[in-house]
């Protein structure tokens, strides 16, 4: 399993990873070997003693009727008794899109819709409430794809990257619509700056943007994390709003065995935790990872301590 997003529902915590499998797809930058097929849910009451129960599938990509190919990292929300998850998937012309799957319980199983979200596009997607709002954060370039995409428009051009010394390629937030099915606005650009308010660009391997959005709250502060890609690192920026802009503060977790990079953050039971995954337990095979949980300590000043991968 990999890609833990976390969530505290009903007092419980559950774990929506993605699944993977020895499919045989050869290795590329594409990710093409991350050819994962469904979902299962872990949940538990205790993170560090407790058991983990296995809810088993609980979605699958043969009941996807758009589905071509690979479920990549999913994330669900809680609204009006209702959980939705949010995945994406390469449709059957190979362009990932995002799907929403519905269920009564947090455990699932999960109804696919029969269409993706209308005007949605590449990886990774992640949710934030607040203050009765729910707001979607994704992206990812490479394999996931966000290079060939300009002002919400898929580029003709195909995968257009800027120099080195130019802004990065943001990844997008936009507010869900009422009934969570759509994107209720145009997605914007996350801006990331450094602390002299100017965007990290990309050419800066070891602070850029590459996947795996995750949002949290501490103390008042909204918490941007993500993944550098190629050069592994897990890192964060800090903002005084959902929208962003966030200023980069630093590195939460060094590389890990494995090349992906990919975690949450959750309050349970009065600690932070780190969830993330590596490939430890089948010797450093990149598309075969294994979850971990590490606490999450933060500074007075509100840093996060850097946690060692290894
Ligand atoms: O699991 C497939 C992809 O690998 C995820 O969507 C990325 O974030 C990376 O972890």
């Amino acid at each position: 399993m990999a890609d833990p997003s976390v969530h505290v529902f009903n007092g419980r915590l559950y774990i929506y990873p993605s699944h993977d499998w020895e499919s045989g797809v050869q290795e590329n930058d594409s990710g093409d070997h991350f050819n994962m097929k469904d979902y299962h849910v872990f949940s538990t009451d205790d993170v560090e003693n407790g058991e983990i129960t296995d809810h088993g599938v609980v979605l699958d990509t043969k009941d996807i009727p758009w589905a071509g190919r690979q479920l990549w990292d999913n994330d669900v929300a809680h609204k009006n008794g209702k959980y939705y998850m949010y995945y994406p998937l390469k449709d059957q012309n190979d362009i990932f899109r995002i799907g929403v799957a519905i269920a009564d319980r947090p455990e699932g199983p999960f109804k696919p819709q029969p269409e993706p979200m209308r005007g949605s596009y590449s990886i990774d997607p992640c949710i934030l409430e607040e203050k009765g709002e729910y707001y979607m954060y994704f992206g990812g370039i490479w394999g996931g794809q966000l290079q060939r995409y300009k002002n919400n428009k898929a580029l003709e051009a195909g995968a257009t990257y800027p120099a080195d010394n130019e802004p990065a390629i943001p990844p997008r937030v936009v507010k869900l619509s009422d009934d969570m099915l759509q994107f209720a606005e145009a997605p914007k650009p996350v801006l990331i700056l450094d602390k002299d308010g100017k965007p990290i660009t990309q050419g800066d391997n070891e602070r850029r943007f590459f996947e795996a959005s995750w949002v949290h709250k501490y103390n008042d502060k909204y918490y941007f994390s993500y993944s550098t890609g190629d050069t592994h690192l897990l890192c964060y920026a800090t903002g005084d709003n959902p929208y962003g802009p966030f200023t980069y503060q630093g590195v939460i977790l060094t590389p890990v065995i494995g090349w992906t990079t990919h975690h949450s953050i959750a309050e349970f039971k009065g600690k932070w935790y780190l969830f993330h995954h590596d490939c430890v337990p089948s010797n450093g095979v990149t598309w075969l990872r294994s979850l971990k949980v590490v606490e999450l300590k933060y500074n007075q000043d509100g840093s996060i301590q850097t946690i060692q991968g290894q």
